[in-house]
């Protein structure tokens, strides 16, 4: 089987030290965790950033800062920053990483409820917008969707030429308004997805380490990180996202899968190097 992609989602735009005291704010926070993620094993920083008080950004120049902070430590790492940021951004503040050029950027694929009044505004033109800025630039967009029909959507647009092979999913899964992370709701999303596609999955909270194992038994990469959970069992925090890497790899080696470097998971991916 393939190597497996791991990816570290480090710190996202909603989760607060109130939830972790380790989720990074701060430049050298973001640094400290990315390098506990790589050093366990993962190949992957999926990155959106903060100002210092925690309020998330999608700053162009703060994303260079921390960029530049986590290549210094951890120089072959594949950085990919989010272009969906927070809710409520607009479409041009959302889109000021990929001017920086990354190897990849996550592409979201529809709108969705995000808890409480929150909506996670990506329509058929925005998304047809980032991804042909994306493309121009020859950054790979990793595929997020949230649900079946945003695999529905990339499908369309792919039919139009607009989304182009190789393509990589990452199935967000257990997200409140999202589908939930059940197994059947796995497989059912899995299968949907078309021949010669490669995915990750991420699972919200606890379903995390379930969706891992699913992922590392059928042959696709996983994503883990304060974005997505902050505890490494029920109701035992997460050190670091350092430790739930650790945990995925433990997972992989029982089950038989390595895991891929970055120069490996750029090879999975295509992506050219840096
Ligand atoms: N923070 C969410 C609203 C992405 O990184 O592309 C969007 C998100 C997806 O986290
Ligand atoms: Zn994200």
């Amino acid at each position: 089987m393939e190597k497996l992609i791991i990816t570290a989602a480090i710190c996202g735009a909603e989760v607060l030290k109130e939830h972790n005291p380790a989720v990074p704010y701060t430049v050298e926070e973001c640094v400290r965790e990315a390098k506990s993620a790589y050093d366990a094993g993962a190949s992957i920083i999926h990155l959106h950033v903060r100002y210092d008080d925690g309020t998330p950004t999608q700053d162009r120049e703060r994303f260079k800062e921390i960029m530049d902070a986590i290549y210094k430590v951890c120089p072959d790492v594949i950085i990919q920053p989010s272009t969906g940021g927070a809710v409520g951004m607009s479409n041009d503040e959302r889109l000021q990483p990929i001017e920086l050029i990354p190897e990849m950027a996550t592409l979201d694929c529809g709108t969705l409820n995000f808890g409480g009044d929150e909506i996670f505004v990506n329509t058929e033109n925005t998304i047809i917008y980032f991804a042909n800025q994306m493309y121009e630039r020859g950054i790979k967009p990793e595929l997020e969707v949230f649900d079946k029909s945003m695999i529905d959507m990339v499908l369309r647009l792919h039919r139009k030429g607009i989304i182009k092979d190789p393509m990589h999913f990452d199935i967000v899964m257990g997200v409140n308004g999202g589908i939930t992370g059940e197994l059947r709701d796995f497989i059912f999303l899995r299968e949907s997805l078309p021949a010669g596609a490669t995915y990750t999955v991420a699972g919200v909270g606890r379903f995390e380490f379930p969706l891992a194992v699913a992922a590392i038994i059928d042959g696709g990469h996983v994503r883990v990180g304060f974005e997505d959970n902050v505890y490494l069992s029920k109701g035992v925090l997460a050190k670091s996202n350092g430790e739930l890497v650790e945990k995925v790899v433990r997972l992989a080696h029982e089950f038989g899968r390595q895991i891929a470097t970055p120069s490996q998971a750029r090879e999975i991916l295509g992506l050219k190097s840096r």
